[in-house]
């Protein structure tokens, strides 16, 4: 059984209600409770503000089962000179978390008045949505999972815990899409923008010392309908959080007041002697995750399709319009393609027994790697098992400590864990946003800097702004790299891609990493570029080296594929005009249809309309993904639909007029107004 302990000390005023110095909080074993009240209450008496006249504690039991464990937010440290500066920096990362106006916000919080909880705000339109204004809301019934060795040490250690923790929580919360924290303690200048887009980044300076003035917002988008779970979540919802990073520390000179971590125990955090393993409990965690998966509607199913990709597939029974395919050109089940595979399979055999640096290397690779460079532009190029095993190959070999990688907020997940992996440092720019990528190249150096950014995105299905980036990149001398995944065979005249599509004459980005398991039908991914460094990736891109070699099979595929590509440049014009067809008719429906290539994202918001949504075009014989966090942002779920060439101009009609419908009963069943304000595409 596990408890509550809380403490919360005031000092009685004249007139009003008593003036709040601190409070604190703790999830802990029974044993654990009494040594757990007397540090507390002693933090109460050494407080800042000033000695308390009044100390409650209050131990609460909690529901075993109703604890939820989330993992910490990544952290990292911003460094600034002053308290002005400070809240620039928060302003960009508010911005980057996709509040529109972040000067506002901070105003809104300088402005009000002391409260005991937070601000709970609509990112857009600023609206104060807390039920009680007076206190604010409290996120509590929160603690670290584990005890992380040592929790000791300064002051300055144990606000960044204690605000890693609450961040944590806050972040998990449904539809809160940032939130701001600074200080009331008056020596404490230190605060924080969270994000579940970009995790914690603390500031150094948020205010000048000796103020005891702060606060805290939390940042909503979504329903109203919803605000009440929100708040439930926050104040009832017990949640541990599992993997508290230690706190990252500001640029070697003039680090904030109070801010240093130092070593050294701390009396204020203490273990829990009451919790012996229970073997029984060895899953509980796992058990959890799933329950709340569940009850969030963010619970995946995986379907089974009983045909190869087309225009129509069998599934469960009945033949469905698949609009949710990464095939565009038709090509995995083209007889041409199925044949290429065939002979390479009947060749060379099923699979090829080794890393391509051993004895996995046969003809047949080295002639797609030819091709593939021979048609994108490049010099060389170099095979992958997957487009994502690219990318988690390629940042790591050419960025490492001491290197920064700028990185676009909404990149592909195998690019974020690229840039994780290579252990850079990882800086995270608006969408698209070249300006914001310019500012802040200018603010951080490295020994070696690149960018990265998908060609098409993923799950919205724009373009990036390659022009500006190239200029920015030249700017700064910044490496680059685009992740053409979504872009091959799919934008540009002729389906060359990124490059194609602006029609660029000079240099493009150095390098581009691919898939050969979307528009050309088969599997694999690859790396194209100078072809020193393919070179050097066959030696420093671990996930070449440690892999088998990409099967003979899809390697058959992909050349004949290519092939087709090559040759039938009428398959790209059809797909684009299928694209520009579907848009104009969701359109004539009200919808937004952003993005302009084969991928289609229809704003839903909530993730629970998505998923009914997804399930009223299935019961109409369309097969569609909903697309939820953690692909997308909490409250920003949609369908995504995605075109083929080989779609007929009826079957675009239906899937249009049928999605508009979907999204409309779905919102309905939910008792949700006709159109979703608050689901606009992230930036
Ligand atoms: N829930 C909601 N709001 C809260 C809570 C809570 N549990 N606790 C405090 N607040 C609000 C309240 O308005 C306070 O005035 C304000 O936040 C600041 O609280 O990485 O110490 O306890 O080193 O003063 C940031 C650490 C420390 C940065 C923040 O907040 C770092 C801190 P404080
Ligand atoms: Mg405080």
């Amino acid at each position: 059984m596990r408890y509550s302990i809380r403490m919360r000390a005031s000092r009685a005023v004249a007139h009003g209600r008593p003036e709040h110095i601190s409070g604190a909080e703790r999830i802990t074993g029974l044993a654990g409770a009494p040594a757990l009240a007397r540090d507390l209450a002693r933090r109460a008496l050494e407080h800042g503000k000033g000695r308390p006249d009044t100390i409650h504690i209050t131990l609460e039991e909690l529901d075993d089962a109703a604890i939820l464990r989330v993992p910490a937010l990544p952290a990292r440290a911003l460094d600034c000179a002053s308290a002005a500066e400070g809240l620039e920096l928060a302003a960009g990362l508010l911005r980057q978390a996709g509040v529109p106006d972040p000067g506002a916000v901070i105003a809104l919080l300088l402005a009000s008045a002391p409260l005991r909880g937070a601000m709970l705000v609509d990112a857009d339109t600023l609206e104060r949505l807390e039920p009680d204004r007076e206190r604010g809301v409290r996120a509590t019934l929160m603690d670290m999972a584990l005890p992380a060795g040592d929790n000791g040490g300064a002051e300055g250690k144990r606000h960044y815990l204690e605000a890693a923790v609450l961040a944590a929580k806050v972040c998990h919360a449904p539809h809160i899409i940032a939130e701001l924290c600074i200080s009331d303690d008056p020596d404490y200048v230190t605060g924080y923008v969270a994000s579940p887009a970009f995790g914690y980044a603390r500031i150094a300076r948020l205010k000048e010392p000796g103020i005891p003035r702060g606060g805290r917002v939390f940042l909503y988008r979504g329903p109203r309908e919803a605000v009440a779970a929100t708040v439930a979540f926050l104040e009832r919802r017990p949640v541990l959080v599992e993997n508290v990073p230690p706190p990252p520390a500001f640029a070697a000179s003039g680090s904030a007041t109070g801010a240093q971590a130092a070593p050294g125990p701390d009396p204020n955090h203490t273990t829990d002697p009451a919790q012996p393993a229970d073997p029984a409990d060895k899953w509980a965690f796992v058990e959890e995750r799933l329950d709340r998966l569940e009850a969030e509607g963010l619970y995946r199913h995986m379907d089974v399709l009983e045909s190869p990709p087309g225009p129509r597939v069998r599934h469960a029974g009945r033949d469905l319009l698949l609009l949710a395919s990464g095939d565009y050109l038709g090509l995995a089940a083209d007889t041409r393609v199925t044949a290429g595979a065939a002979r390479a399979l009947e060749s060379f055999g099923a699979g090829c027994g080794g890393s391509r640096l051993t004895t996995g290397t046969l003809p047949l690779h080295g002639l797609l790697e030819r091709r593939l460079a021979a048609f994108g532009g490049s010099e060389a190029a170099l095979l992958f098992s997957s487009g994502y095993a690219a990318n988690v190959g390629l940042l790591p070999a050419l960025c490492g400590k001491g290197d920064v990688i700028f990185s676009d907020a909404l990149n592909h997940a195998s690019i974020i864990d690229g840039c994780r992996l290579s252990g850079a440092a990882v800086v995270i720019y608006a969408h698209n946003d070249m300006a914001d990528l310019d500012r802040l190249a200018r603010q951080h150096a490295g020994r070696r800097r690149l960018v990265v950014s998908d060609a098409v995105f993923s799950m919205d299905g724009d373009v990036a702004d390659l022009p500006g980036l190239l200029e920015v990149a030249a700017r700064h001398g910044l490496l680059t790299v685009l992740d053409e995944a979504h872009a091959l065979g799919v934008i540009g005249r002729t389906g060359r891609g990124i490059v194609e599509h602006f029609g660029l004459t000079g240099a493009g980005p150095d390098i581009f990493t691919g898939s050969l398991s979307k528009a050309l039908g088969a599997d694999g991914g690859y790396v194209r570029g100078p072809a020193r460094v393919t070179e050097y990736l066959r030696h420093g891109g671990r996930s070449f080296v440690f892999s088998t070699a990409l099967s003979p099979a899809p390697v058959g595929a992909a050349l004949a594929a290519l092939d087709i590509l090559r040759a039938e440049p009428r398959r790209v014009a059809r797909l684009q005009a299928n694209a520009a067809f579907f848009r104009a008719r969701l359109k004539e429906h009200g919808l937004e249809a952003p993005g302009e290539s084969a991928i289609v994202p229809l704003m839903a918001g909530d993730e629970r309309v998505a998923v009914a949504a997804a399930r009223h075009m299935r019961e109409s014989g369309i097969l569609i993904s909903a697309i939820r966090y953690p692909t997308v942002a909490r409250g920003a779920a949609r369908l995504r639909a995605a075109l083929r060439a080989d779609h007929g101009h009826a079957d675009l009609v239906l899937a249009a007029d049928e999605a508009a419908r979907a999204l409309r009963t779905a919102r309905a069943d939910f008792g949700l107004p006709p159109a979703d304000e608050g689901s606009r595409t992230r930036c």
